[in-house]
């Protein structure tokens, strides 16, 4: 190594255990807002960077928007100047760490929109400087970091694994899980060199409880890909199983819950309305996406996302069955939904199934409402609604549908009051009622 490569490793590794080192979030998600948190809290002064100016505004102002992080430990943070936000990139020049936390939406033809990572590389790019460590947290394909980020940061003064040191570490953050959260989830890291990945693994130590270095950056990306296909392909067989279990008259919900008594070798999932969020039913396209470049077809993840795309379908049949039991024609008919959010007890309505659901019934002339605690109005996909009133609608439907099972429901007076209900999450198991049918 020579005199300089080592100065600028040892000068950076002297930073990060000491916690001087000036550490920067570019994207303040779900994802970016608590790790600039994290290390804030750990005693680094962190420059979080948005494009957004509202974000930065409520940050400054000491106010969080993400339901995990609390906003008095964000004021707490900026007052005693630990935390900072802004929305200009130049601030990089100043940065010896960087995290990347940006989205990476899949395009409709279900290729991977690596825009928002590219732009904020380039700005990476042009403030860089010898001795400053980037990390990508953003799931992404493998092969990524090192095809695409490289290129666009090594230059001859800033050599990877020399004067520049560049990593992957996989985002786990699970919004509102109450036990699992951005300091005590192990934190997987892979480096383009040995160097990077020993320099990565140190800066999350100072912060994170748990750090799991791995040999390159394509084994990081590619573990938090096996993660959510391992859940988005036991979705697609759980629901596969309800449809079994519906032609064959078996409830699918009783045979999971007495497979799960099993201590070993099983894992229960279960079925539903479809795959919502902005992870499960998107990440393994990305692996998808990069399989077939390399010549081979990842088939189950192909067919989980068929069976998983149309459970919304089979839920309108079972709703249209529910209505004929009746001799009403969907057509015509009140359906209410109960609950829009892609999972319980959240706000995000991102890919959530009810959005399909809603667009699938008004398209059949059936007059749909919804409502939801946690989301007032539904301005996505195409779905332009006011939420109305639960107990109202509920009474007046002809058909109540329970998309997504927020605990806050009185389940008890929808049983009352409902004339049917076509229960899609199995949160009518304790009550039995010929008006309840269930997925
Ligand atoms: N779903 C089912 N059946 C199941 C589980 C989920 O239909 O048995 C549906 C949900 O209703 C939702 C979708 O799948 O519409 C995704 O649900 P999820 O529980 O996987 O929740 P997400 O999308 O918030 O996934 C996140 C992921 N976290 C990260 O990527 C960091 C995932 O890896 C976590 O395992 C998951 O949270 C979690 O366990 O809560």
């Amino acid at each position: 190594m020579l005199v300089t490569e080592l100065k600028c490793s040892a000068a950076l590794e002297e930073k990060l255990a000491a916690r001087t080192a000036k550490a920067g979030i570019i994207g303040l998600g779900y994802v970016g807002l608590p790790l600039a948190v994290e290390f804030a809290r750990a005693g680094f002064t962190v420059t979080g960077i948005d494009v957004q100016e509202s974000k930065v505004a409520h940050l400054m102002a000491g106010d969080s928007y993400i339901q995990d992080v609390p906003s008095g430990q964000v004021r707490q943070l900026v007052e005693n100047g630990k935390l900072r936000a802004t929305t200009d990139f130049s601030a990089i020049a100043g940065l010896d760490t960087i995290n990347i936390c940006v989205p990476t939406p899949l395009r409709k033809t279900k290729d991977p929109d690596m825009s928002y990572i590219v732009s904020a590389c380039n700005e990476i790019a042009r403030y860089a400087h010898p001795g400053m460590l980037v990390i990508l947290e953003s799931t992404t394909y493998p092969g990524t970091t090192s095809e695409l980020l490289m290129p666009m940061l090594q230059r001859p003064d800033l050599r990877v694994g020399e004067e520049i040191f560049l990593c992957f570490s996989p985002e786990r953050v699970d919004p509102g899980n109450p036990k699992f959260q951005t300091v005590n989830i192990p934190k997987v890291v892979g480096g383009i060199t040995p160097e990077c990945t020993r320099l990565g693994a140190l800066f999350y130590k100072q912060a994170l409880e748990t750090v799991v270095p791995v040999s390159s950056t394509e084994v990081a990306e590619t573990v938090k890909l096996l993660e959510n296909t391992f859940r988005m392909i036991n979705i697609g067989l759980v629901n596969e199983m309800a449809l079994m279990c519906d032609r064959m008259g078996i409830n699918v919900w009783e045979v999971i819950d007495a497979a799960a008594t099993k201590p070993f070798g099983f894992m229960p999932f279960y079925p539903g309305p479809g795959l919502g969020g902005h992870c499960i039913p998107i990440d393994p396209f990305y692996l998808s996406w990069k399989t077939r470049q390399a010549g081979i077809e990842a088939r189950f993840i192909e067919l989980a996302g068929y069976i998983n795309g149309h459970m919304p379908h089979f839920v309108l049949d079972k709703i249209q069955g529910a209505l004929n039991e009746h001799t009403k024609p969907l057509k015509g008919s009140h359906v209410h939904i109960m609950g829009v959010a892609y999972k319980r007890d959240i706000d995000d309505v991102r890919e959530s199934p009810a959005l399909d659901i809603i667009l699938l019934l008004q398209k059949r002339g059936a007059r749909v409402t919804f409502s939801d605690p946690f989301v007032p109005a539904l301005r996505d996909h195409g779905v332009e609604m006011e939420a109305s009133d639960p107990a109202r609608a509920v009474s007046e439907a002809d058909c109540v549908v329970i998309v997504t099972d927020h605990a806050q429901f009185d389940y008890g007076s929808v049983v009352e009051s409902a004339r049917l209900i076509v229960d899609t999450r199995n949160a009518l198991k304790k009550y039995h009622s010929d008006k309840i049918v269930r997925l």
